[in-house]
């Protein structure tokens, strides 16, 4: 990709009324694309917003914006998948990789806490100081922008660590590896608000990104994105690089790193 003309292109789809109207969130997708290539990745996020397990969007909006700051590159976090038998199982392992990467055990459980209130189509914020939520988007959450993986670097990529390459992998661990590439992120924790996708994940520098089979049960439309963060004391230059640092993350075999 020259880095001349690069664009962001964002999509987000809701049901009924428009997010802000209160309606409900059925999609959203992000991706960097060259001027050449514009009209193919309008076509990929429309795609995306037509064909959602979460239902048909009546509202849908779809923006192309340039980008003007050079693009950093990044290799992707180490990737490895648990295999559980159970959601209990799987949650308990997520509870104990969270505590891995430095969060301490009083702050995940009062984050699970308030898991159960959270509606937003973006991601959750919270402290790992005080617990608190600290991003301020009550109903909306942070969205990560301006990140990508080109196709084939990462099928070349899946194809060496033996995992089936698909965009909902892509996606994750491109997001993932954006937000922990960031000093002040301590943790992330998701799984999907697609019905039938039951896998998500905890991703922290020292563990990469820890694949778990189950965090929820099929039918269930409750997604979850919490970044753990250290401190809130430069809580909007984090959430700029969040929502406006490009990157691309671009796999060397050379650059690949241990973890514990
Ligand atoms: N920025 C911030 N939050 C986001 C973003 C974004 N770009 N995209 C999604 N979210 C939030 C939003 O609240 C969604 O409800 C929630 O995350 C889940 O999003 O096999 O598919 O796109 O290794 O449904 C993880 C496992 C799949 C993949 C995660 O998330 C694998 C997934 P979804
Ligand atoms: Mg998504």
């Amino acid at each position: 990709m020259v880095q001349s003309r690069i664009y962001s292109v964002r999509m987000r789809a809701s049901e009924k009324e428009s997010h802000e109207n209160g309606g409900k969130h059925i999609s959203g997708g992000e991706l960097l694309s060259s001027y050449h290539d514009l009209q193919m990745s309008v076509n990929t996020l429309l795609e995306k917003a037509l064909n959602h397990s979460r239902g048909k969007p009546d509202f849908l909006q779809i923006q192309c914006e340039m980008v003007n700051q050079p693009i950093k590159r990044v290799n992707p976090l180490t990737v490895h998948t648990n295999e559980v038998t159970t959601v209990k199982e799987g949650q308990e392992l997520a509870r104990s990789l969270l505590e891995k990467t430095g969060v301490p055990k009083d702050i995940i459980e009062q984050a699970y806490k308030q898991i159960p209130e959270y509606a937003v189509r973006g991601a959750i914020l919270i402290d790992i100081q005080t617990g608190e939520r600290i991003d301020g988007r009550i109903d909306k959450g942070v969205r990560v922008s301006r990140m990508d993986w080109q196709w084939e670097n990462f099928e070349k990529w899946a194809k060496s660590k033996a995992v089936l390459a698909s965009p909902r992998l892509k996606e994750a661990l491109a997001l993932a590896t954006k937000v922990c590439n960031h000093p002040l992120t301590i943790a992330e924790l998701c799984w999907s608000d697609d019905p039938n996708y039951i896998t998500g994940y905890v991703a922290g520098k020292n563990i990469g990104y820890q694949r778990i089979t189950q965090l929820k049960h099929y039918g269930d439309e409750r997604g979850c994105r919490i970044f753990f963060v250290d401190s809130s004391s430069t809580i909007h230059t984090y959430v700029s690089y969040l929502e406006e640092q490009p990157i691309i993350v671009q796999w060397e075999e050379d650059h690949d790193s241990r973890v514990d």
